[in-house]
């Protein structure tokens, strides 16, 4: 009879995970960290199966600008070659077009009264190429959106204190090399203004924080057939769209998520750290607060979120200070859909997860200290099994530097080895 209540206890305790699995809340995992933190230009984005982020620290800094392989969970440095120095800055946005290139609005500083650097990265001859200029000074309100319906980058270009306060919604032909102005939706956007195409004809977008005292959800949606715009039901932070709010629509590569925007509302007002994470349901028009987001963002401007693989994965990209908990460089993941490989590590994590205070005492050179330190920071977890990604969680306990993580995960997962 024993026998027989623990298989029906182990019954329900695994329907209750599948049932967990299939939810639609984002359960965010860690992820290898990239090599940098925040800047004041920085984006990433997406191709379905790598990373790409760009970063300056300041307007002096040499670019930086690295590619993830989410298979591999291995970060490279890629080229920069074409790019002048202090290439990107506040309101950098990045848009892959899901063939060959990333294209980039290079964004300005508040002091940049008339920049328009436009640039795109082909993935193929690994170079950056100067196109043509936007046609609006750019600012911390530039979004960019790659739209398959009509294979043109859509764009807001400015913010609330460049060209007398004003924004431009302007499409790129890339056959033509050319922009058109479009309608506005609003006179201007600034921090956290996002844009998102999403599968027909029209595109997404968030207004931002264009007043730096009020709180602002503005949202609204464009009908590239009509080319039109229509407000929609504002994103419900009281806190308000701030610095690293971000939208993504991943349903070209996971279609049963298709009715569904992502959207992070970044920094507050305030300027306080973000953790919020909200859903849109485009057919009810109707949004969902989400789990939170494990570390925070703001401080920088700049989208945060992009999908590779099966994973959104959430970039911190925030300075690097006590405030910005977490180095200001956190990745973390997101399993969408059926979340297949979420077992494949479950005896080195449950091994991990199990070990007492002098189990961890075993590793050479872990003392008591950090041995209750790894015992408060159970239970761990990781997006995808991988010496990397079991290493990465080990490292965020405080005191485990590169050697010791690296013993800790030989210890109990050998097989990874
Ligand atoms: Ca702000």
């Amino acid at each position: 009879m024993d026998g027989l209540f623990v298989v029906a206890s182990l019954l329900v305790i695994c329907l209750g995970l599948a049932a967990q699995g299939t939810s639609d809340s984002l359960a965010w995992q860690t992820a290898v960290s990239p090599p940098a933190s925040g800047g004041y230009g920085e984006g990433i984005v997406g191709t379905g199966s790598a990373l790409f982020i760009a970063r300056c620290l300041y307007a002096s800094s040499s670019p930086e600008f690295y590619r993830y392989e989410a298979s591999s969970e291995e970060w490279f440095v890629a080229s920069v070659a074409g790019l002048p120095d202090g290439a990107f800055r506040t309101g950098t946005a990045l848009a892959w077009d899901g063939s060959h290139y990333v294209y980039a609005l290079c964004g300005a500083r508040y002091g940049d009264t008339n920049r328009r650097d436009f640039f795109r990265f082909d993935a193929d001859s690994q170079e950056w190429l100067r196109l043509n200029d936007t046609p609006h000074a750019q600012g911390a309100g530039n979004a960019v959106t790659w739209s398959r319906y009509d294979h043109k980058l859509y764009a807001l270009i400015g913010s609330a204190k460049h060209s007398g306060g004003t924004s431009m919604f302007a499409a790129y032909d890339p056959a033509t090399d050319t922009w058109s102005e479009l309608q506005r939706p609003w006179i201007n956007t600034d921090d956290g203004a996002s844009l998102a195409w999403t599968g027909g004809k029209f595109i997404y977008a968030l207004r931002g924080e264009y007043n730096e005292m009020l709180p602002t959800g503005d949202f609204a949606r464009y009908d590239i057939a009509t080319e039109s715009w229509e407000d929609l039901s504002p994103l419900p932070d009281q806190e308000g769209v701030g610095d690293g709010g971000s939208l993504i629509w991943i349903g070209e590569w996971e279609p049963e998520r298709s009715d569904t925007l992502y959207a992070l509302s970044g920094g507050s007002v305030a300027e306080d750290p973000g953790y919020k994470v909200f859903t849109h349901s485009i057919s009810e028009g109707s949004w969902t607060q989400d789990s939170d987001i494990p570390c925070p963002v703001g401080f920088y401007v700049g989208n945060r979120l992009a999908y590779a693989e099966g994973r959104i994965y959430c970039w911190q990209g925030s300075p690097q200070s006590l405030r910005w908990e977490c180095s200001g460089r956190a990745l973390y993941a997101a399993e969408i859909g059926s979340g297949s490989s979420e077992d494949s590590c479950s005896e080195c994590l449950e091994r991990l997860n199990s070990a007492s205070k002098s189990q961890f005492e075993d590793v050479h050179g872990i003392g008591d200290v950090k041995a209750s330190a790894l015992v408060a920071a159970q239970p761990f977890s990781v997006a995808i099994c991988s010496a990397n990604s079991i290493e990465a969680a080990l490292d965020a306990v405080n005191g485990i530097g590169e050697t010791l993580r690296e013993r800790i995960a030989r210890y109990f997962c050998p097989e990874l080895y």
